[in-house]
Formats: structure tokens, C-alpha cells, sequence
């Protein structure tokens, strides 16, 4: 039996790939997450497809969203993510929202509020993103989002704009 954290946190992870097999790319990056030193997988949504936000010339997305209990500092996990994104072979550009293998979004981190030169949480723009308000409603529907409120009041304001649930 696993040993329970003491002191965990929980925090939601966006999962987001359009590139490279996207749907497989997403349930291998579920594992890596999991595998992380110091995380245990609280719960993962179905995946769901939506067209892009942002450049239009790029395929669909396949996006999910984990929940997850933690030991570590927003900081690290932030680092061990970006880690998991750079083993997908994601390549930076210069295009704000272009096409990528896996994008990995810390969306909440408990009741924290952070806003540095690396990370701000809640994630900018959780509030307006069908392709996460939908899946975290899934697998956390009493959520209070910090900050913005109940996810179920985030989520009847908050057009489906196509998004479909694939599984
Ligand atoms: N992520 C982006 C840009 N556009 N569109 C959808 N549908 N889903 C995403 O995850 C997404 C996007 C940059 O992170
Ligand atoms: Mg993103
Ligand atoms: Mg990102």
C-alpha cells in the first residue's frame, strides 16, 4: 500500500496535445505525471476534442485534466512538468498557441494564488477555456476555483464551442 503524504496538497494538472499522435500522447503523459517523485493521481477526466483556440492552421486538440495530491512545492512540480513536456520532444516557438506534442498547465495548486516570472496559478484564462472548465467540472464538481469561484457556475457561463468528450 502506498504511503499516505502528509502535508499533500491538491492541485490540477491540464493536459493539452495536437501534434504526434495526440490522444496517445496524453494517456502516456497521465503516467508520467503520476510517476512523478512526491505526486499520487487523485483522478484523471475522459479526454476531450476541441478545435483550436488561437491560430487556426493547426489540428484539433485532445485535452484532459488530472487531479492530484502532492507533496511538492508549486515550483518544483512546475519544473518536473516542464520536464515531462521537453521528453515529448515539445519544441518552443515563437507562435503564442501554436501546434505542440503536450502541453502541461498548472491549472490550480490548493487555495494558492501565485503570480511570479514563472508561474502564475490559477492558470490565466482557465475561467474562458471550455477544453479545461469541462473535463475539471468532470472529476471536481464542488471545486471552488481560488479566485474565481464554483467551477459549476464557471461552466454554465461557459459555451462548449464544440468541445466533444471522446471516451
Ligand atoms: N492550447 C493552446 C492553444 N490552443 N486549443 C485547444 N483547443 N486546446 C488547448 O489545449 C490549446 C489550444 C496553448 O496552450
Ligand atoms: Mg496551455
Ligand atoms: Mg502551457
Amino acid at each position: 500500500m502506498s504511503k499516505p503524504f502528509s502535508g499533500a496538497v491538491a492541485a490540477y494538472i491540464g493536459l493539452g496535445s495536437n501534434l504526434d499522435d495526440p490522444i496517445e500522447q496524453v494517456r502516456s503523459a497521465r503516467a508520467d505525471c503520476a510517476a512523478i517523485p512526491g505526486v499520487r493521481e487523485l483522478a484523471f477526466s475522459s479526454l476531450y476534442r476541441s478545435s483550436p483556440m488561437g491560430p487556426q492552421d493547426q489540428p484539433d486538440y485532445i485535452n484532459a485534466v488530472m487531479a492530484v495530491a502532492t507533496e511538492l512545492e508549486a515550483a518544483a512540480l512546475l519544473r518536473h512538468l516542464q520536464r515531462i513536456e521537453k521528453e515529448h520532444g515539445r519544441v518552443r516557438t515563437q507562435q503564442r498557441w501554436g501546434a505542440r506534442t503536450l502541453d502541461l498547465d498548472l491549472l490550480i495548486y490548493g487555495e494558492q494564488g501565485i503570480d511570479t516570472v514563472e508561474l502564475t496559478v490559477p492558470h490565466p484564462g482557465l475561467g474562458q477555456r471550455a477544453f479545461v472548465l469541462y473535463p475539471l467540472f468532470e472529476i471536481a464538481p464542488e471545486l471552488v476555483v481560488p479566485g474565481l469561484g464554483r467551477i459549476a457556475d464557471l461552466v454554465v457561463n461557459c459555451p462548449l464551442e464544440g468541445l466533444k468528450r471522446i471516451d
